[in-house]
């Protein structure tokens, strides 16, 4: 009876803790669904002619550095991957080259004047695998000194699912702090509790 009772206590200040700072209200990082698909994003499978966000293929997550980034930006890609995606069910794997179709490269970093005007840096699908999974993942950034950490980790984020908190379930603040480096804008920093227990969730291992 009393502990029942002291765990009602409990929950009661939590959630007048999480009221009193503006956030809805949820139990856990499990009750947030940020990763593909959710209910509340508009598409029904990954896709390369439309931009969508998508699972990656499988736990081992390939990537290549491509030669226009400078080398503080691939330092900070690698950073970005080893701190906040390898201690994920993801395993980060280097050193293979870049081709297109049969390569093991699951995303390619790189500089292109091709992303969309208004963006800092873009993520789409290149080669689809089927559903909800990319083969192969771009992710491009306008110029070296957006390849920021916090950029990396949200780019990498899209490369493996996670969308911005709109298209969550329930749906959230493109900014709520919660989301870490998936919040828009982004600051530069990780992953933080929530993305890494949605990729472990999506990605068993
Ligand atoms: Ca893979
Ligand atoms: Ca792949
Ligand atoms: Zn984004």
């Amino acid at each position: 009876m009393i502990r029942l009772q002291q765990r009602v206590v409990v929950a009661l200040l939590s959630t007048g803790f999480l009221l009193s700072v503006g956030l809805p209200t949820l139990a856990t990082h499990g009750s947030f669904d940020g990763l593909v698909p959710t209910s509340n994003y508009p598409f029904s499978a990954c896709s390369t002619s439309t931009p969508v966000v998508c699972q990656t293929d499988n736990t081992e997550l390939t990537v290549f550095r491509g030669s226009t980034l400078s080398a503080a930006a691939s330092n900070n890609i690698t950073t970005a991957l080893n701190s906040w995606y390898d201690i994920t069910d993801l395993n980060v794997q280097y050193g293979v080259g870049y081709t297109t179709n049969g390569s093991p490269t699951d995303v390619a970093y790189g500089i292109s004047g091709s992303v969309p005007a208004g963006n800092v840096a873009y993520y789409y699908c290149a080669i689809g695998a089927g559903g909800w999974k990319c083969d192969q993942g771009i992710v491009n950034f306008i110029d070296n000194s957006w390849a920021t950490k916090g950029i990396a980790c949200h780019e990498t984020g899209h490369a493996v699912g996670l969308v911005h908190g709109q298209y969550g379930v329930p749906s959230l603040s493109n900014e709520d702090t919660r989301l870490e480096c998936m919040r828009v804008p982004t600051p530069d920093i990780g992953n933080g509790d929530w993305n890494r227990h949605q990729i472990n969730d999506a990605y068993p291992n």
